[in-house]
């Protein structure tokens, strides 16, 4: 219950469209999350892992037909069709909204309609933005509650400013075919029907914080963007440095975020604020603060493990919800890549089969606290956020890119992240090292226009006295032998600490045509054995293959050419012209 009138109003409406057996207003206490726990056990939503190994940890399987998000049926409903831009898809507000109404109605009948009042971001931080997620999925709402600060206290939030994002999901008949995200970012409104999967049901992650938060943020003069947000802290006890990292799915943002120094960097610490969603607003001292919306990360598990990224290991034997991985003999949570254990159950439930492909679903998912991560830091409360020294974007490419090179000003900056790339894999039938652009890793998740969106964080740009430098990172180079050429994981360290002395103004730099690169010398190397050569291949401008690479970042801009901002075209233009030159 509430005594905001327009929510009371709404969940009134909501309630009379769906005809749901009950209302439960979500409290958020533990003693709730307990409840919904024990009921999902009891109808085998939920299913309770190893009590000893694992306490408070259950594992839940999807329908099969339910395991990812669906680009393909999430649209933007802006009036304008330009509005929404070709980067998303369109429909008509007024055609959708009639559409998910048909399939809205009546669809509670013998559920219960759960009320989620919900935080994104610390509750008292004036970064922070509310929503109210109505489901009728427990689980939902127990992911919620490790996702985002849900409850009593948002409610109080939500009523004193009186404005809050509206956010209806059902799981519908978990049909394919009568399955729809709907955003409505000039309303605020989400809409999303017949799925239970993290991104298309947990509204407050893609949905809120990213694709109505970005709509949002340009008209208040902020940023909502897909990265990362670690501090780096040295034995010198000085300031700790933040940075932001936009990367596409499948390249590592979780593993950076949780980055553990190799053992030449003793004494030194990287902290984990983030690792999927930052907003970002200029500050009073002109520099750029940021918050993470989140309070848990849902994160991928394959490929999880020890070597890999210890810290999320160590977060995953306590209080933690599993979906769709495998389990072993004695109930363990268990999926490729861990490094320890066997599976004895795929993520189906069958006995499992290797003729049947991996145990656990290649998209499987952990959800848990960012508080239980051994590398959480305090500041990640912090109401006015953490000050960004640099922003690092990346992509996947097997060739070309350098390990790393800094942009030359901040509107070369948009530029770098406008043209960001990421090559299929050889998991994709047909299509191995195929280079897709994803902007900013913002493709499946920006609410508006990406030519506006580009023209807006040119605009934040110009506000910034003090901006974050931006970089550009390739951890991904193969050599002619189909090898990667640099380690990855931890020894991302050696370039975060390049990153982070270009901050300082510590080291020179060797200025390219398409920014600035390490000198060789500068980059420590220390027990690390590269082969002879590697480092300069890694850090090699191929001027041919940048023209090439410059004429297709070209072509794709294009298709934003009637808003493409000209300060962007300028960018390219003066990138275009060094490499010819
Ligand atoms: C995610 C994604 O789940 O980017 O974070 O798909
Ligand atoms: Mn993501």
């Amino acid at each position: 219950m509430t005594r905001n009138r327009q929510l009371a109003d709404w969940v009134e409406e909501v309630a009379q469209l769906t005809c749901p057996d009950r209302v439960h207003w979500c409290s958020g206490t533990p003693a709730e999350y307990q409840d919904l726990v024990a009921g999902m056990l009891a109808d085998g939503t939920l299913i309770q892992l190893n009590e000893t190994t694992h306490p408070g940890c259950y594992l839940h399987r999807s329908d099969p037909d339910d395991v990812a998000r669906v680009e393909h049926l999430t649209f933007v409903c802006t009036r304008e069709p330009e509005d929404a831009g070709p980067n998303n898809n369109w429909m008509d507000p007024d055609e959708a909204r009639q559409r998910m109404d048909g399939l809205f109605e009546g669809c509670m009948q013998g559920r219960t309609m759960y009320v989620i009042p919900y935080c994104m971001g610390p509750i008292d931080s004036p970064l922070a933005r509310c929503g109210v997620e109505i489901t009728d999925s427990p689980y939902v709402v127990v992911n919620m509650r490790l996702m985002t600060r849900m409850g009593d206290e948002a409610l109080a939030r939500i009523e004193r400013e009186g404005t809050f994002i509206r956010g209806l999901h059902s799981i519908g008949e978990l049909d394919p075919e009568r399955r729809f995200i709907m955003h409505f970012p000039e309303e605020l409104t989400i809409r999303s029907y017949g799925s239970g999967y993290g991104g298309n049901a947990l509204l407050g992650k893609k949905c809120h914080a990213l694709r109505i938060a970005s709509y949002q943020a340009r008209a208040e003069g902020w940023l909502a963007e897909h990265m990362l947000i670690l501090g780096v802290e040295s034995p010198q006890g000085e300031v700790v440095h933040y940075i932001a990292a936009a990367f596409p799915s499948a390249c590592g943002k979780t593993n950076l975020a949780m980055l553990i120094p190799p053992a030449v960097y003793d004494g030194w610490k990287v902290w984990t604020i983030g690792d999927d969603i930052c907003w970002m607003r200029p500050g009073e001292d002109g520099r750029l603060w940021a918050i993470n919306p989140e309070a848990g990360f849902f994160g991928v598990a394959p490929g999880t493990g020890q070597a890999t990224n210890p810290n999320a290991l160590a977060m995953l034997d306590h209080d933690a919800i599993f979906t769709n991985v495998a389990v072993t003999q004695d109930q363990q949570p268990w999926w490729e890549g861990k490094g320890e254990g066997q599976p004895a159950l795929d993520w189906q439930g069958r006995p499992y089969d290797a003729a049947n492909g991996p145990a656990a679903h290649p998209n499987s998912r952990f959800t848990v606290a960012v508080r239980q991560c051994p590398s959480y830091s305090e500041r990640a409360e912090a109401p006015r956020g953490v000050p960004l020294s640099a922003i690092v974007f990346g992509g996947r490419r097997e060739r070309l890119v350098p390990l790393v090179f800094e942009a030359e000003s901040w509107a070369h900056g948009v530029l770098v992240g406008s043209a960001m790339a990421s090559e299929t894999t050889a998991a994709a039938a047909g299509a191995v090292g195929v280079v897709r652009r994803d902007p900013m890793a913002m493709k499946p998740f920006c609410g508006y226009n990406f030519a506006d969106y580009f023209g807006h964080w040119l605009e934040i740009g110009k506000t910034l006295t003090r901006p974050p430098a931006i970089f550009h990172v390739n951890w991904f180079r193969k050599d002619g032998a189909g090898r990667f050429m640099w380690p990855g994981f931890g020894e991302n360290m050696r370039v975060l600490d390049w990153i982070i002395a270009r901050c300082k103004g510590e080291v020179e730099a060797v200025d390219s045509p398409i920014g600035r690169l390490p000198r060789a010398a500068d980059l420590n190397l220390q027990g690390l054995d590269l082969p002879a050569g590697v480092l300069e291949e890694l850090l090699r401008v191929d001027q041919a293959g940048w023209r090439q690479e410059v004429g297709e970042i070209g072509r794709y801009l294009d298709g934003y050419r009637e808003r493409l901002p000209e300060a962007l075209q300028a960018q390219l233009k003066r990138v275009s012209e060094a490499l010819s030159a």
